[in-house]
């Protein structure tokens, strides 16, 4: 195109306001805006698949880092000249704001995005673009360079089949950093290919030499059973529930899958074209007033209420993973991070599609909802154990100043809460130790016998009734689950003493899974440790060393061992047979102690790291327990 008509003008001005303020098209110009510039035009080629002319997509990361290209098998964008403008379809995609036939009435956009612009404002912020296009047997290509186009559209040879593929490098006089990450692409690949069932997505990830194939025929499904493996949570009911529909009423398009499991928490994932909704939302909400509905109608009609309990819709949702999919025309974001959808008219749109097809579910899988059905007031009777227990503790606490402790509790003697400790001692003959080895007035003890309920998917009621837990419940104040009060914690650190050994590490293990489980906010606070025992004395000469492990004592070895006097190494059975002088010095003593803090690095790797490795081998465990009090914070107290 050699010269430019008007009509060429006001087309190419028509994406200056892009580039002078991309922030309005794609929320801002840092990592998340860069990032969108990629979901735009996968949009657009999820779409082609999605309306079934597509089967695949490939999205390649060139090893420079700063470059994407999007390639997918579908019907091409059109060739042809628009008879007004005079102008090639993939031009006006590429050039004009809420350019193609996508927004018109039924032909709705389904890509995401915070404004929903698509093509031409990936064009608008990209140092050059080339789309090129497979129709009608021949191959095309039209060049841009920040938004216009160099020259116009070419043939450029035979081709076979069909299909559009943009390549596209962004500004770096409008992103500060022209970066991508290939694993923030990969995952939101992965959650694609569950959310449009069927579509083959293939990441290539050239810098790294990798490739990566995405492709779930069942979808929703598929991403639940996923979902469950990660969190090891254990379905009380076999085959998922799952909702497919289009409503003609509204536009939305839904999809559902959600199974109820016997972890104590509830746990959904929602989007909305295909966007992440970490906040929620109308969509959540009308998904979770459907299914509280379908429940109780069910309970109701067969009846099955429970006596003496009176369900709350949270009993009802106790155990529930679920993923919820929603596509619209005109999604509406709110919040801080513009990840809650706020369509008033979603809610009772999703609610009046969701709770007849439960209902009717339910229905028809009678042993199934009757599985459910009872998850349900197991939930409601742990809330009221827990719920009794809680006030008992209070009321005690209230009329006495002084709960009932355990009786194998041996309490500090001095109230001051922020400087004591609790130690949660393995055995009684280490719990005589420590008690006789403490400083009384600020440390308590409390012995632990035997083994640990592993906790990984019991549920409170269970644990209330594991004498062992039940006492540490009670002995720390602060009650657990929903009724977790750091506020009432009766000390100011809790310490886990246990063996150097492998037991020792696997009795560790069961009580931290049970904390960060039961009473995450504990760990949040920073207020569990692990304590250090050693496992060697060695004396040379007239000193006398602690080594915590092997390697430990052969570095001490090593430093203080060849003088001229033999050094002598004995290796302790267990807590119990260090005398109490011996605890309380390298131990138990605020000065010469270390402890290691317990952190959560993040949920989601601590969730896998616990699920992975309770129920296997203790040597597995012991390992578990080793990565992590390296990488916790070794304090000096
Ligand atoms: C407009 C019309 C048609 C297809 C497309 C756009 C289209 C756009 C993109 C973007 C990425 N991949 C794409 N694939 C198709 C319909 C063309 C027809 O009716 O043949």
């Amino acid at each position: 195109m050699a010269t430019y008509t008007a009509k060429d003008i006001t087309v190419l001005e028509g994406l200056e306001p892009v580039r002078k303020r991309p922030g309005m098209y794609i929320g801002g110009v840092g990592s998340t805006g860069l990032h969108h510039l990629v979901w735009e035009i996968l949009d657009n080629s999820v779409d082609e698949a999605m309306n079934g002319y597509a089967s695949n997509i490939t999205v390649t990361l060139h090893e420079d880092g700063s470059s994407i290209t999007i390639a997918d098998d579908g019907r091409g964008i059109p060739v042809d000249k628009h008879p007004k403008t005079k102008k090639s379809a993939v031009e006006v995609i590429f050039t004009t704001l809420h350019a193609g036939g996508k927004f018109e009435p039924g032909n709705y956009k389904t890509a995401g995005g915070l404004h929903g612009v698509g093509a031409s404002v990936v064009n608008a912020l990209s140092k050059e673009l080339i789309a090129t296009v497979r129709r009608d047997g021949a191959e095309w290509e039209l060049r841009f360079k920040q938004g216009q186009p160099v020259g116009a559209l070419k043939k450029i040879g035979p081709a076979r089949g069909s299909g559009t593929t943009v390549f596209f490098r962004p500004d770096s006089t409008i992103f500060p950093k022209v970066e991508f990450d290939a694993d923030t692409i990969k995952q939101r690949l992965e959650v694609s290919s569950y959310l449009h069932k069927g579509v083959k997505i293939v990441f290539e990830n050239a810098a790294a030499g990798d490739r990566t194939v995405f492709q779930h025929t069942e979808g929703l499904a598929d991403y639940l059973k996923t979902i469950l493996r990660e969190r090891s949570a254990i379905p009380v009911h076999e085959a998922p529930f799952t909702l497919e529909k289009q409503s003609d009423e509204s536009g939305i398009k839904l999809d559902i899958a959600l199974q109820w499991t016997q972890s104590t928490d509830e746990h959904v994932r929602s989007y909305v074209n295909g966007i992440p909704t970490g906040s929620g939302g109308t969509h959540e909400n009308g998904f979770r007033a459907g299914l509280g509905k379908a429940v109780r109608n069910f309970i109701e009609t067969h009846n099955l209420s429970p006596k003496g309990v009176t369900l709350t819709a949270e009993d009802i949702r106790e155990g529930l993973v679920a993923v919820l999919s929603v596509f619209l025309a005109d999604p509406q974001f709110q919040g801080q991070t513009k990840d809650r959808l706020n369509n008033p008219e979603v809610l009772s749109a999703i609610d009046s599609q969701v709770r007849p097809a439960l209902e009717h579910w339910l229905n028809t899988n009678i042993s199934v909802a009757e599985s459910i059905v009872a998850r349900v007031i197991l939930a409601a009777r742990a809330r009221e154990a827990s719920r009794a227990a809680q006030q008992e503790v209070a009321r005690k606490t209230a009329t006495s100043g002084r709960l009932t402790l355990p009786g194998k509790l041996s309490d500090c003697t001095s109230p001051g809460r922020e400087d004591s400790e609790l130690f949660i001692v393995e055995g009684d003959s280490a719990g005589g130790s420590a008690k006789q080895g403490r400083d009384r007035s600020r440390q308590a003890i409390l012995p632990l016998r035997g083994k640990v309920l592993n906790t990984e998917s019991a549920s409170i009621a269970k644990v209330l009734e594991n004498k062992e837990l039940s006492d540490l419940v009670t002995a720390l104040g602060c009650g657990l689950g929903k009724h977790f009060d750091l506020a009432r914690l009766r000390y100011g650190r809790v310490i886990v003493l246990s063996d150097a050994d492998s037991d020792g590490h696997h009795i560790a293990t069961l009580l931290m899974t049970f904390i960060y489980r039961h009473m995450p906010g504990l760990i949040a606070a920073g207020r569990l440790f692990l304590a250090q025992p050693p496992l060697y004395r060695i004396d040379v000469g007239k000193e006398t060393f602690w080594a915590l492990d092997d390697a430990h004592r052969d570095r001490l070895l090593k430093l203080h061992g060849n003088g001229s006097a033999n050094p002598e190494i004995t290796r302790f059975k267990g807590l119990g047979e260090m005398m109490p002088k011996v605890l309380w010095e390298t131990t138990m003593n605020p000065r010469t102690r270390r402890l290691l803090r317990v952190e959560i690095v993040d949920q989601i790797t601590t969730d896998r790291v616990i699920n992975e490795l309770m129920g296997k081998d203790p040597s597995a465990r012991f390992r578990f327990i080793m990565d992590r009090a390296e990488e916790a914070e070794e304090l000096d107290v």
